[in-house]
């Protein structure tokens, strides 16, 4: 196979002489290729069968103990002006970062094939829709990608009518911490990544392409690149409303877009459109609507049982790639919080023993097609996206953020999003519990200044007068035990009623300097065991805690200087005097 399109032909050839493959594979994105490739990877090792009678067609993978998450410090944003990388991403001038990628890539193929994967991220027929073509030397890469995208030979034809896609370089390379990079040269359309078969570091279209590089494309061309989940809402009287929300990694985006109704509220229904990214478009009328630039789900694993989210734990008991998970003596993967099962074996392949920490990674993922999903909703694959009536920004403090509030209007939200703070988790390297400013959820993820960014996310304002409302949920509040004050997971749902209802302005709120929330009669609460005491806990805002954490915000803005717009800067002195009193 190859292509009619020139550009591709020549940088695949150009490619080819650096690395010096033994072979090149086109990818056709065929069940049969995916089966292939399975088996070339139970041969040499890179893959290992799991019980083919109780998991079919699911296998593990365990990485190198170094390449277990994301690298945010080996991850670079190289502009030509390191300002419009901004403090927010690590900086490397293209020419600098463009000679160590060569010296990495010289002939780091040999002996290996060069798998040409042309991808899609959004419906194939979309006008929103955009593609790639990632090379990779690495075969667990190209079959993640056939789950993760609509991958082969539909995305080719579509490159070849466009003519236009972002070019994604990734080598294995010998795993090596200290020769390991992720590079973005935005201007070039181009991602170049090296030394991690890691999923966010390697499947570029994830992270690399539909967030750090579509970022930048989106704020050229008037939309916006999100983390977020899509999840739709329908009502027992069959109102549906979208909703879009922003939660940093493993703080459970997953598990909201997959939300099981509780029994209390059983005629509702809850469907999946994307648990990780959204792109975001104004239509003609101003609906702001959204797509899942994916097609499957490269979810964290251990946590994952039948009560906190019993569609994934369904979807992923066949076809699923496991990888850093720990097996069974049955040949299960196991993990912690299964409910089920014990470990014989941890991720590593060593007999597992208790004091020697989880069996599973705490970063251990699995990988499926979004189809086997049982709450899939086939409107992900709509070319015109869903309708967003709400956009929810969220994460993981212990202390502060209340379960839930909403902004005043559009400008206070984007404040809203900008003060989102959460504590670490292992989705990254690095220290887990730490809490970090993560404003938008995108700390990791933005590929240009986040002052920049703001703006951008503010000049919405002038393009429509029927944008979402905006929100704020916190689901990791906890009591002076550390015990967890609300119970999350399906109940969680009695709070996006309280959302959809504000949004319809059907529903009550207090006012306070940090937005309207609801009293405990707002919510309902009907069928839920929680004290009164809790829900007020839960519902309370303590102004001098605020005042702190503005006087935190307000450093931290500090550090984007005069990139940060003025909208924003207004908005923070006005919630500030407002705690003041
Ligand atoms: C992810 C992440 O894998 O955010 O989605 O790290
Ligand atoms: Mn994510």
């Amino acid at each position: 196979m190859t292509t009619s399109n020139a550009a591709l032909r020549s940088w695949v050839e150009e490619v080819a002489k650096l690395t010096r493959p033994e072979a090149i594979h086109w990818c056709d994105g065929s069940d049969a290729e995916y089966k292939s490739l399975v088996e070339s990877m139970l041969t040499s090792g890179d893959l290992v069968a799991l019980n083919q009678d109780t998991y079919p067609e699911c296998y593990l993978h365990r990485s190198d103990p170094s390449d277990v998450a994301r690298v945010e410090h080996l991850t670079f944003v190289c502009t030509p002006d390191k300002a419009d990388a901004g403090p927010n991403n690590n900086w490397m001038s293209p020419d600098e970062a463009h000679e160590q990628m060569d010296e990495l890539y010289a002939g780091c193929m040999r002996g290996r094939t060069m798998y040409v994967i042309p991808y899609c991220m959004g419906p194939i027929d979309s006008p929103y829709a955009r593609c790639g073509v990632e090379l990779s030397d690495s075969p667990y890469v190209a079959a993640n990608m056939k789950l993760m995208t609509r991958m082969g030979k539909p995305a080719l034809e579509r490159i070849e009518r466009e003519g236009k896609f972002v070019r994604g370089l990734h080598s294995t390379g010998e795993l090596d911490p200290d020769r390991r990079f992720i590079m973005h040269f935005p201007e070039e359309l181009l991602i170049q990544s090296y030394g991690s078969g890691y999923g966010g570091n390697a499947l570029l279209g994830k992270k690399c392409h539909a967030l750090r590089i579509a970022s930048w494309q989106a704020r050229q061309e008037g939309w916006l690149a999100e983390h977020m989940l899509i999840v739709e809402i329908e009502s027992p009287e069959g109102e549906k409303h979208f909703i879009a929300a922003a939660f940093p990694s493993a703080c459970g985006k997953t598990n909201l877009a997959m939300l099981i109704p509780p029994e209390s509220l059983s005629g509702w229904k809850v469907r999946t459109i994307g648990d990780d990214i959204a792109w975001l478009h104004l239509d003609e009328d101003g609906q702001l609507r959204a797509v899942n630039p994916e097609s499957g789900y490269f979810g964290v694993v251990p946590g994952t049982n039948a009560k906190t989210n019993r569609n994934a734990f369904d979807m992923i008991r066949h076809d699923a790639i496991f990888t850093n998970v720990a097996v069974t003596a049955d040949n299960e993967p196991w993990w912690e919080d299964k409910g089920e099962g014990e470990p014989a074996t941890d991720w590593r392949g060593r007999p597992f023993k208790a004091d020697s920490g989880p069996a599973a990674h705490p970063n251990s993922r699995f990988t499926v097609s979004a189809k086997q999903n049982p709450s899939y909703s086939p409107l992900a694959d709509d070319p015109k996206g869903v309708p967003i009536s709400a956009i929810v920004f969220g994460g993981r403090r212990r202390e502060l953020a209340p379960l839930v509030y909403q902004a005043r209007d559009w400008q206070h939200g984007v404040l809203v999003g900008a003060s989102v703070a959460s504590e670490t988790t292992a989705a990254a390297t690095g220290k887990v519990g730490v809490t970090r400013r993560d404003p938008m959820a995108m700390k990791p993820f933005c590929g240009y200044n986040y002052g920049d960014y703001w703006r951008h996310w503010l000049s919405f304002a002038e393009k429509s007068d029927k944008l979402p409302q905006v929100f704020h949920v916190n689901w990791f509040r906890r009591g002076p035990q550390g015990e967890f004050l609300w119970p999350g997971f399906g109940e969680n749902l009695r709070v996006l009623r309280w959302i959809i209802d504000r949004c319809e302005g059907r529903s009550g709120a207090q006012e306070t300097p940090i937005g309207h929330l609801p009293r405990a009669a707002d919510l309902d609460l009907d069928g839920l065991e929680i004290a009164s005491e809790t829900i007020e806990q839960l519902l309370s805002v303590d102004p001098d805690s605020w005042q702190a954490e503005f006087a935190h915000l307000e450093e931290y803005l500090q550090e984007f200087g005069s990139r940060v717009p003025e909208g924003l800067q207004a908005e923070l002195e006005k919630t500030a005097a407002a705690l003041r009193g």
